[in-house]
């Protein structure tokens, strides 16, 4: 095959915004990158970002297909060039896209070798070209993971492996994946654990599995500091597929194994709609979980299908869904360092290069329009009177004495023995509310 030298995409220009009458689908209706909303750039609150693995390594495949993706820049090989090659394509599309951050696994963005050594040169060669490709464009590295799920080593799980070999090669790959994502200037670095999990009980340790995750992960909070990376680290919740059960199965099973192993101070959470879904979850609920234990982090953006119940990663396009994350995102003080992470693939049948770009810009679109009216609800005010109203009992003497701790049950007995009967409820308005949130759609 012919090497191929790009541009890979000819015919796409820097796509822009156009505004919401625009009838040209390679442009932005609603995002608008330096618009400020409540004080802060779009750009800044959406924080975009492109991973690498869906957008340049998914081949398309599904359980009864092969893949079908055109991708005339990729020659199909394993080889090192192919991988440098793809890297300046994928900065090709997310300059043309105007991404500021892009989020990669060891793995997709270099091949694995047939040793440790022979991957982690790999790597580095690759990540010369990330290095180069970030300095040329200022686009920038939002987090960085290692691949602990694909290999075959990893059948067992990584640091969940019953074999101890397993987790050491496991810890050898994140030392390595830390350090080229802190060499990026990567922002943040992620933990997913795909195979941390089980098929089957009867032959797992639980006790055991989970201890030996949490060493992992204080393992790389103690070489963090040796090496000054001074981002956080995420975990991101995730209930079963690959595995029947994954531990981090969701925010609040991540919260409580944080807390239970001393790491609250080094995590938060990277939360992603479909996983949230397929734990029985909302998203909102998911973010609302994060959120009020003060560890929202970052957010996989995509959606899953009604129909369909698995992880099927598809584009965010449902404006109800974006206002919602964005109405949780902004009342928890918005994303500093994580960002709307893409982790979204195109379907089977949209092969062709140009529907990376629609598929994109749809998503930015719908989290740009999210964003909007979230902040319209929010300066409106009407949600939060509602719900202040709702709470009001709490700032009379006896809600107040309650919460500083001046009550026991004995003195509260003693209150309602008087009383007799507490004070009649409020409608909670639902129905009301619901009318209300659709004013602003
Ligand atoms: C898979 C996960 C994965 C993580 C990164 O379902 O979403 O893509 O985001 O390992
Ligand atoms: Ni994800
Ligand atoms: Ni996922």
């Amino acid at each position: 095959m012919p090497t191929f030298s790009g541009p890979a995409f000819p015919d796409v220009e820097t796509i822009r915004f156009e505004g919401p009458d625009s009838r040209n689908p390679l442009a932005f209706r609603h995002y608008n990158a330096e618009e400020l909303v409540e004080g802060k750039s779009m750009r800044d609150h959406l924080r975009f970002s492109v991973v690498y693995w869906h957008t340049f390594r998914n081949p398309l495949g599904d359980p009864f297909g092969v893949g079908t993706a055109v991708r005339p820049w990729d020659d199909g090989t394993e080889s090192v060039e192919n991988a440098q090659r793809r890297v300046r394509v994928a900065f090709e599309f997310m300059e043309k896209l105007t991404a500021p951050y892009y989020a990669f696994h060891d793995r997709d963005v270099a091949p694995e070798g047939a040793t440790l050594a022979e991957s982690n040169k790999n790597l580095d060669a690759v990540a010369k070209v990330l290095k180069e490709e970030q300095q040329r464009t200022g686009i920038k590295l939002l987090w960085g993971t290692a691949n602990l799920f694909s290999n075959r080593r990893y059948m067992h799980g990584a640091a969940t492996s019953p074999n101890a070999e397993v987790f050491a090669y496991a810890a050898a790959q994140v030392k390595k994946a830390l350090e080229v994502t802190h060499d990026l200037g990567g922002e943040g670095y992620t933990f997913w654990g795909g195979r941390e999990g089980y098929q089957c009980l009867w032959n797992t340790d639980m006790h055991r599995e989970l201890d030996h995750l949490a060493k992992l992960l204080h393992m790389a909070v103690d070489y963090a500091k040796e090496i000054g990376y001074t981002g956080p680290f995420y975990i991101e919740p995730k209930p079963m597929e690959p595995t029947k059960h994954q531990y981090d199965s969701d925010a609040a099973a991540c919260l409580n194994f944080l807390r239970q192993y001393d790491l609250m101070d080094h995590f938060k959470l990277n939360l992603e709609t479909n996983h949230a879904t397929l734990a029985g979850h909302t998203m909102q609920h998911e973010l609302e979980v994060a959120g009020s234990a003060g560890s929202l982090g970052s957010i996989d953006a995509n959606t899953g299908d009604v129909l369909l119940g698995w992880d099927t990663d598809q584009f965010p396009t449902d404006i109800y869904l974006t206002t919602q994350c964005m109405h949780s995102i902004l009342k928890y003080g918005g994303l500093t360092t994580g960002g709307v992470n893409f982790d979204a693939k195109v379907r089977r049948e949209s092969f062709e290069p140009l529907d990376l770009f629609y598929a994109h810009i749809g998503g930015m679109d719908a989290f740009a329009r999210g964003l909007k009216i979230a902040a319209a609800i929010r300066a409106d005010g009407r949600l939060q009177s509602i719900v202040d109203e709702r709470y009001s009992s709490w700032s009379s003497p006896l809600g107040k004495d309650i919460e500083a701790g001046k009550h026991s049950l004995a003195s509260l007995e003693k209150l309602m023995l008087e009383k007799g009967e507490a004070t009649a409820n409020a409608s909670g308005r639902q129905e009301m509310i619901e009318n209300l949130i659709n004013d602003y759609l």
